[in-house]
């Protein structure tokens, strides 16, 4: 099944919002299969945004997600990649459509609570990066047949 790397923002979890992000992709009907509140070290922030290396906004990005704690997930389904941007919203909360998560829930582009990997080759990329190979985990979910 089809896997995707997304991650609640440091203003996110200040503001008490992993219950709701989870909670959405919860109800849509994917399945959680990796998670931990991490802090991302500075390294691992340019690695992370490094095809943002030349944009003026890097070091302000740099310093925002690594300003407290993140929480990091693995989460898995049919076309999850899509849908779950289509979840998130446009970048800007100002043009993000009502219903979804930036559209919901922020106000300005740099703190918009929620980074989900743009591609397959994106999402495989930040899996190994953030979680390696080793904190997954595989298990049943017989709920799927009803979504599947
Ligand atoms: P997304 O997070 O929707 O994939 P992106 O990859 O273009 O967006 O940019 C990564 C993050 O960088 C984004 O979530 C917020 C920040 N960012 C993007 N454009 C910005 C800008 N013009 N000014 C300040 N921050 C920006
Ligand atoms: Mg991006």
């Amino acid at each position: 099944m089809e896997k995707t790397f997304l991650m609640v923002k440091p203003d996110g979890v200040q503001r008490g919002l992993i219950g709701e992000v989870v909670n959405r992709f919860e109800k849509k009907g994917f399945k959680l299969s990796a998670a931990k509140l991490m802090v991302i070290s500075e390294d691992l922030a340019k690695q992370h945004y490094g095809e943002h290396a030349e944009r003026p906004f890097f070091g302000e990005l740099v310093d925002f997600i690594t300003s407290g704690p993140v929480f990091a997930m693995i989460w898995e389904g049919e076309d999850v990649v899509k849908t779950a941007r289509h979840m998130m919203g446009s970048t800007k909360p100002s043009e993000a459509a009502l219903g979804t998560i930036r559209g919901d829930l922020g106000l300005t582009v740099g703190k918009n609570i929620i980074h989900g990997s743009d591609s397959l080759e994106s999402a495989g990329r930040e899996i190994e990066l953030f979680f390696g190979s080793s904190t997954e985990i595989s298990y049943d979910k017989p709920v799927e047949q009803w979504i599947y």
